[in-house]
């Protein structure tokens, strides 16, 4: 199976993101706590260079927190500035707040000590579609600029958000294209929903994501949908699954499409379980 992306989207993002970067001191980028390998987009890092890089894990809610940890002393050791969070949590979001604050207050003594000035500390946020760019963005600046939906892309204008008088924060975030190099990758941001499954795709993409959590997390799927015999082929599985839930056609047929469909949205929504599919 092959995932594809948008080339067109993949020079333009890349060209909006080198001229935003020239506008800020500080870059945040959002990465996916599920899947941070495949969120991330290593072709990025040379244009953070000169900046003050932040990553943040992000929707730590839907992943498991063990591997959580493992990221943030993955980055830790690189000496790379990592946070967590759900963003539709205040507390969360203040925690943050409070860091990056912090970091800007930071770099403007040093501006000040070098040039006399205070200079108001800019940042941005970036990340691949669907990760929560907006969603951080509006609760870190406590607005409701940023447009937030289900459907990558929804963000367009571009304007400044004051967090306090001395920082800002850029309402338009910058749109990482994912690096699509392997397979897997292109999978796993299909199921946490950052790519928009071909239909004609989505049996399969369910069938492997089932063959996944079955091999990690095996409990949670037997618990979910009362599976016996979870080392079974993920077309068995979803077989089983749709039969146990009553997703059935005319005939008591199981209704395989409707139970992709069904399974992949309660994946994403985090109901399966605290599943992380990537380890550093
Ligand atoms: N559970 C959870 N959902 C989140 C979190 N951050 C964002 N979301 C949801 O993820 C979806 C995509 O968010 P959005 O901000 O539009 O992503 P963008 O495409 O990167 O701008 C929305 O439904 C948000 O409510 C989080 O930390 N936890
Ligand atoms: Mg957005």
């Amino acid at each position: 199976m092959r995932i594809n992306w948008y080339p067109g989207h993949m020079a333009k993002s890349k060209r909006l993101i080198r001229e935003d970067l020239k506008l800020v001191d500080l870059v945040i980028e959002l990465l996916d706590s599920r899947i941070p390998a495949s969120s991330t987009n290593p072709d990025f890092q040379v244009l953070y260079q000169n900046k003050i890089r932040v990553v943040i894990l992000n929707k730590i809610d839907y992943a498991d927190p063990a591997i959580t940890e493992k990221w943030k002393d993955y980055y830790q050791k690189q000496n790379i500035t990592v946070l967590t969070a759900n963003s539709l949590k205040k507390k969360d979001i203040l925690l943050v707040k409070k860091m990056l604050l912090s970091l800007a207050d930071e770099k403007q003594k040093e501006i000040k000590q070098r040039k006399g000035i205070y200079k108001t500390i800019r940042a941005m946020v970036v990340g691949i579609p669907n990760v929560g760019k907006s969603t951080f963005i509006n609760s870190i600046s406590g607005t409701s600029k940023a447009k937030t939906g289900d459907r990558p892309g929804v963000t367009k204008a571009k304007q400044w958000v004051k967090v306090t008088p001395y920082f800002e924060l850029l309402d338009t975030p910058g749109l990482l294209w994912p690096k699509l190099e392997e397979q897997r990758t292109g999978l796993h941001l299909a199921y946490t929903g950052s790519i928009k499954e071909e239909i004609v795709q989505l049996e399969e993409i369910a069938f492997l994501l089932l063959e996944e959590i079955a091999d990690s997390y095996p409990e949670y799927l037997m618990e979910r949908y009362q599976l016996e015999n979870i080392k079974q082929k993920g077309h068995v599985l979803l077989e089983n699954i749709a039969l146990n839930r009553g997703w059935l056609k005319s005939g008591g047929v199981p209704d395989i499409q409707r139970g992709a469909k069904q399974v992949l949205d309660e994946f994403q929504a985090g109901a399966i379980g605290r599943i992380t599919l990537e380890t550093p």
